[in-house]
């Protein structure tokens, strides 16, 4: 702000946001961890960090103050879903660093409902506890809602479930995914929206008309621009999404560059509500990949391989077979590898496998294959193959 002459006596309005530079990722990375608190640590109560990403992951902090905001936001997108006192709320988004589990668990304490901290994994007590517990509402990622939907129905359970609403995000999905899980489940399947940098799922929220994602505008503006230009564009307009936390103490970004690209309308819903609305997300202006709920970087896999001492010639297949992403990481072995025993190079598959876990978070195939067997590309290099549908 100094460096381009604007003070904080200028920023008097919401259209005054846009004096404002903009802050990206590689700002955050740089001020990690403390450099962009804005309270002293003393004033913290809580850090959440980025899904996926490790190095340097971001970090945000929040005051018991934001710790409120963020549980009110969340408890909007539960009443939205028809959620009261009277339910119970099933949730498994990750618990930990991650903001899912958090997030939906602080909404649902808010909202007074009979809260369910099952955190991911383990399906086979999910169901347990999901039909034993008689929930009412289930908060997860959309292809693990998929996967709990196969795994009820393959086991005869689905007549056992008292479900009647599902709030998932956290990656991309469907229509036709939404349509397959409530018929399914006989359910309303609602989307949520948002991102750690920003506070954790509840920067948006779907309401009843399910046409797009009411944003907490009370505490979270957003601004659509063009990813080349910055300049802001009109309502209506694709680009890049971009928010100014007004309400927030400990990390309160401004004009954060989200580089999820989607659309706001200002269309009155049929809900009543009055905050914008932002639709479907549809893609990202970086490559990072979204897979099972994890953010991915392709280059994050480059260098578990490059410091292991493969050759550059690689490739990411991602693809989503009834809505359960699949995620292969496929490398060319030197001649020296490949002439190693079956065993050794069995070895090597499992140490690569193990290195890959530890640097993103998820576990990918790994295959090994023979020296010069990857097709080579004649400008730049495919190297995410992501034959996902969304
Ligand atoms: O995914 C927060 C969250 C948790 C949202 C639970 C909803 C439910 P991050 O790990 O920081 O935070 O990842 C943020 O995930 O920039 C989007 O690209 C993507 N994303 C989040 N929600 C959706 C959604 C959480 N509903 C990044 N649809 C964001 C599509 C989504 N993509």
């Amino acid at each position: 702000m100094e460096a381009i002459g604007l003070a904080p006596q200028d920023i008097r309005s919401i259209d005054d946001l846009r004096k404002l530079p903009f802050l990206t990722k590689d700002d955050l990375k740089a001020a990690y961890p403390y450099g962009l608190l804005a309270r002293p640590p003393a004033d913290c109560v809580r850090i959440q960090s980025t899904s996926g990403t490790t190095g340097k992951r971001v970090v945000a902090f929040y005051t018991q103050n934001d710790i409120d905001i963020w549980d009110a936001c969340c408890a909007r997108a539960i009443v939205a879903a028809g959620g009261s006192k009277e339910d119970v709320v099933h949730v498994c988004y990750g618990y930990g660093l991650f903001t899912g589990g958090p997030g939906l668990n602080g909404g649902s304490h808010k909202v007074g409902s009979l809260t369910l901290p099952m955190s991911s994994g383990n399906t086979e007590r999910q169901l347990q506890f999901m039909i034993d517990l008689e929930a009412t509402i289930l908060c997860c990622t959309p292809s693990y809602a998929a996967f709990l939907t196969e795994t009820l129905i393959g086991q005869g359970l689905r007549d056992q479930i008292k479900l009647k609403a599902g709030i998932f995000g956290a990656e991309a999905w469907s229509e036709e995914m939404r349509g397959d899980i409530e018929a399914k489940l006989g359910i309303k399947a609602y989307d949520i929206y948002g991102l750690t940098e920003i506070t954790g799922p509840g920067v948006s929220f779907e309401c009843a008309e399910q046409t797009g994602m009411h944003v907490n505008e009370d505490h979270f503006v957003a601004e659509i621009i063009d990813p080349e230009t910055g300049e802001v564009l009109p309502e209506g307009a694709k680009g890049e999404l971009v928010f100014t936390c007004i309400s927030k103490e400990a990390f309160p970004l401004l004009r954060y560059r989200t580089r999820d690209i989607c659309v706001l309308s200002r269309k009155a819903c049929s809900c009543g509500r009055t905050l914008v609305k932002m639709a479907r997300l549809m893609g990202r202006t970086d490559d990072m990949l979204i897979i099972r709920g994890v953010n991915v970087f392709p280059s994050q896999i480059e260098t578990v391989l490059l410091r292991a001492g493969y050759p550059s010639n690689y490739e990411i297949i991602v693809d989503r077979v009834n809505y359960t992403d699949s995620f292969e990481v496929r490398v060319e072995m030197t001649q020296e590898m490949f002439d190693d025993t079956v065993k050794r190079i069995e070895a090597r598959e499992a140490e690569l496998l193990a290195s890959l876990r530890a640097m993103l978070g998820i576990s990918p195939k790994v295959t090994l294959v023979a020296p010069r067997s990857i097709a080579r590309s004649e400008g730049k290099a495919v190297r995410v193959i992501d034959k996902r549908k969304i």
